[in-house]
């Protein structure tokens, strides 16, 4: 495959940008080789700047739901071009997402339109300790909620011991507000609230795992977490920045049953546009500035075209909840056939092929996967024009313009892979 312009554009973005790119998993550190510079994408398809194309299963790591350049996301872009980009004042767009939002995630009283999962998250975490006047967080190993200072942290010596920074420019004092535990282990979080309860302002957690690889809730943990946070006054988020409306229209908390005080949802919101949001409770929400004390603000929060982007997404789910069963059928057509030595998780359509044949219940056993043979794979699918994503500790997805007969050119190219292993 001949890669010689992506190539030559990492070298000359090296030159401007840390290490050629704007996130640090699109530098393909994680599998080795050259990133491709991707020039445009159609459906489920992208196409390099060599010429090559793929079957494009990291859908921008998420948001699109229903392909490159759905129709309906492209016309309201369009549209709303027509009327400027940023105004730095209420529009009526911003009510109509907002309204689309809480009907679809019910849970989500009230909104606030920011401008990335980061925020959304690091904004639901202040507001916590505002409305609570606690200063502790839960998170859980191998979740990962944004490059948020107090998140970017690592477990302590034990259990219920508190953070150390997990990152350069942590300080110390940020991670030691934050206990990280082991995700899916109930006897942690009953131990930690047991040990901190009193002060501890939330607990945030992925409900379906997807930044150590995608890794559902084992039975009763999600249901534990519930209910510890409200014996104990602390307020349940839940990181639906990945989860929701992918994996069912509601988010994760539809799928489990599970009602959180704050969720914080983005990705599909924004259709591939800058959007992400929190909300929550009302009694919480309106602890937020200017009507609250908690301050939080952005100046394209709430951006036209982003917003515009958003509705259409959202509408579009609202009027075809057919959507869901075309994502279902086709990650479930992707994950169908067992292969040796692989761990398939999957909730609806994200999923990940663990190269290992243990169960993948947390952080811990998703680090036993053989990251040197995943990267064979990884680099073998890339070569057969097959983009996954560029790490074993990711979530893939799939979209409703995946095709029947691309799920069958993709399983067929892996088997050849684990076939010639076998040879
Ligand atoms: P952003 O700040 O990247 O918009 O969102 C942070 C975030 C928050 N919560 C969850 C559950 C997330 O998955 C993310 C971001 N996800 C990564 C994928 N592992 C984005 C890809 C990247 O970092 O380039």
């Amino acid at each position: 495959m001949n890669t010689v312009n992506s190539e030559r554009l990492l070298e000359r973005a090296r030159k401007s940008i840390p290490g050629g790119v704007n996130s640090p998993v699109r530098a393909f550190r994680g599998v080795g080789g050259s990133p491709r510079f991707i020039e445009r994408g159609e459906g489920s398809r992208i196409f390099d700047a060599d010429g090559n194309s793929y079957i494009d299963y990291v859908c921008s790591w998420g948001p699109l739901l229903l392909g490159h350049r759905p129709k309906a996301v492209i016309d309201a872009l369009a549209a709303v071009l027509a009327t400027g980009t940023s105004f730095g004042a209420p529009t009526e767009r911003e009510i109509d997402l907002a309204e689309l939002i809480r009907e679809l995630m019910p849970s989500m009283e009230m909104v606030r339109l920011v401008n990335s999962g980061t925020e959304a998250t690091m904004s639901a975490l202040r507001l916590a300790r505002g409305f609570t006047g606690r200063d502790l967080c839960v998170k859980f190993e191998g979740c990962y909620h944004g490059h948020v200072d107090s998140l970017l942290v690592k477990a302590g010596s034990g259990v219920a011991t508190l953070g150390l920074p997990d990152a350069a420019g942590v300080p110390q004092a940020f991670a030691a507000t934050t206990i990280a535990l082991p995700f899916n282990s109930i006897a942690a979080v009953e131990a930690t609230f047991a040990a901190h309860g009193g002060r501890i302002a939330s607990a945030i957690v992925e409900p379906v795992a997807g930044n150590m690889g995608c890794v559902p809730p084992v039975p009763g943990f999600l249901e534990a977490l519930r209910s510890l946070c409200t014996k104990h006054g602390a307020l349940l988020i839940f990181d639906e920045v990945m989860t929701g409306f992918r994996v069912a229209r509601g988010g994760a908390q539809a799928l489990f049953g599970i009602t959180p005080d704050l969720t914080t949802i983005g990705k599909v919101i924004g259709g591939g546009l800058p959007m992400a949001a929190y909300g929550g409770r009302r009694d919480i929400m309106e602890k937020i500035a200017p009507v609250g004390p908690v301050y939080q603000a952005g100046t394209l929060s709430g951006n036209p075209l982003a917003v515009a982007a958003g509705i259409a997404m959202l509408s579009h789910l609202r009027e075809h909840p057919e959507v869901y069963d075309v994502l279902e059928s086709r990650a479930a057509q992707l994950c169908a056939r067992p292969l040796e030595g692989i761990t398939v998780n999957r909730t609806g359509a994200m999923f990940t092929f663990f190269f290992t044949d243990q169960p993948v219940t947390d952080y811990e056993s998703a680090k036993r996967s053989d990251t040197q043979r995943f990267a064979r794979f990884f680099h073998h699918m890339l070569e057969g024009g097959v983009y996954l994503a560029p790490s074993q500790f990711e979530a893939g997805f799939v979209s409703t313009a995946h095709s029947e007969a691309d799920i069958r050119q993709t399983v067929d190219l892996a088997a050849e892979f684990f076939a010639r292993e076998r040879r």
